[in-house]
C-alpha cells in the first residue's frame, strides 16, 4: 500500500501558500453541480488543479478543476470546484489529498457538498440532505484511505467516526434553513457512499433502502474520514438530484445530465445555506 509522507502534503502546502496571502479557516468541498459557490468568494486567488504541485487531477464533466481561494462572509476559506472520486481510478489517498493539505494550511473546518439519490419516501429531488452520519461501503470492505501505515502526525491509528458530522453546526443550519424560509426542502439523513461508477440495480437501491440509507451517492465518506482523522470539525449537505429506481414496475432511469440539471436549479439555495452558515458559525 503506497502512502505519502507529510513532505508531500507539505510541499504543495507551502507552495499554495507562497502563492496566495489568504490563510483559510473553512474549506469547502463542491459536489456535481455546485461549484457556483467557488465564484462568489471576495478578493480571489485561483490555481488550476493541473498548476499546483503533487495534487491530482479531476476528470468529470460538471467538475471544473479550480482550488479557489477568498472570503465569504469576512471568513477566510479555500474552496475545490471539482472533487476526486474513487471511480476515475484516483486511488483513496489521491481522492483525499487536498483534505490533509488544508489541515496543514489551517483548516479547522471541512464543508462537503454531494450530489445524492435518495432512497426514503421523504427526501424528493431539490430536496437538501443535512448529512447526520454516513455509511462508507467502500471502507467496510478496505478501501480505506487510512490503510497502510498511520501517520501520527495527522491522527491516531484507529480514529473514533461517531460524531463525525459535527451537531453543533447541523442545529445552526436548520435555524438558518428556517430563516431563509427553506426549511421545508431541507431535513436530515443518512448518506451513503458505494463506488460507482455505475448507479444502483433495483436490487442494490432496495438492499441500501432496507439497510437505513437515506441518499447514495460516489464521493465525499473517504474525505471526511481523512478530515476526521486529522480533528477537522465537518459539515456536510447532499443535494437530492433523483430517486433511486426501487421498484420493477418504475419506468424512470437516471443520468448525469439529470443529476446535473437539478444541481443547477437547486446551486443558489445551497449556496445561501453554507455562506450563512460560514458566516454564522463560530471559529476558534
Ligand atoms: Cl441514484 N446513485 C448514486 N450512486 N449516486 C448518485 C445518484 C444515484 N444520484 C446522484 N448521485
Amino acid at each position: 500500500i503506497k502512502t505519502f509522507g507529510k513532505c508531500r502534503y507539505r510541499k504543495t502546502a507551502d507552495w499554495l501558500m507562497s502563492q496566495t496571502k489568504h490563510r483559510p479557516q473553512v474549506a469547502i468541498i463542491c459536489g456535481s453541480g455546485l461549484g457556483m459557490l467557488a465564484d462568489t468568494l471576495k478578493c480571489q486567488d485561483s490555481f488550476a488543479y493541473s498548476d499546483i504541485p503533487g495534487f491530482p487531477q479531476s476528470t468529470v464533466q460538471g467538475h471544473a478543476g479550480r482550488l479557489v481561494f477568498g472570503e465569504l462572509k469576512g471568513k477566510s476559506c479555500v474552496c475545490m470546484q471539482g472533487r476526486f472520486h474513487m471511480y476515475e481510478g484516483h486511488s483513496l489517498l489521491k481522492t483525499t489529498f487536498p483534505v490533509r493539505v488544508f489541515k496543514l494550511l489551517g483548516v479547522e473546518t471541512l464543508f462537503v457538498t454531494n450530489a445524492a439519490g435518495s432512497l426514503a419516501d421523504c427526501l424528493q429531488p431539490g430536496d437538501i440532505m443535512i448529512i447526520k452520519d454516513h455509511v462508507n461501503f467502500p471502507g467496510l470492505v478496505g478501501l480505506n484511505p487510512l490503510c497502510g501505515p498511520n501517520d501520527d502526525k495527522f491522527g491516531p491509528r484507529f480514529p473514533a467516526m461517531s460524531g463525525c458530522y459535527d451537531k453543533n453546526l447541523r442545529c445552526l443550519a436548520m435555524e438558518i434553513a428556517k430563516q431563509l424560509g427553506v426549511a421545508g426542502l431541507m431535513q436530515e439523513g443518512v448518506y451513503a457512499m458505494v463506488g460507482g461508477p455505475n448507479f444502483e440495480t433495483i436490487a442494490e437501491a432496495r438492499l441500501l433502502h432496507r439497510l437505513g440509507v437515506d441518499a447514495v451517492g460516489m464521493s465525499t465518506a473517504p474525505e471526511v474520514v481523512v478530515a476526521t482523522h486529522c480533528g477537522l470539525r465537518v459539515f456536510g449537505l447532499s443535494l437530492i438530484t433523483n430517486k433511486v429506481v426501487k421498484s420493477y414496475e418504475d419506468s424512470d432511469s437516471v443520468n448525469h445530465e439529470g443529476v446535473l440539471e437539478v444541481g443547477r436549479l437547486r446551486s443558489h439555495t445551497v449556496q445561501q445555506l453554507v455562506t450563512e452558515l460560514i458566516g454564522r458559525m463560530e471559529i476558534n
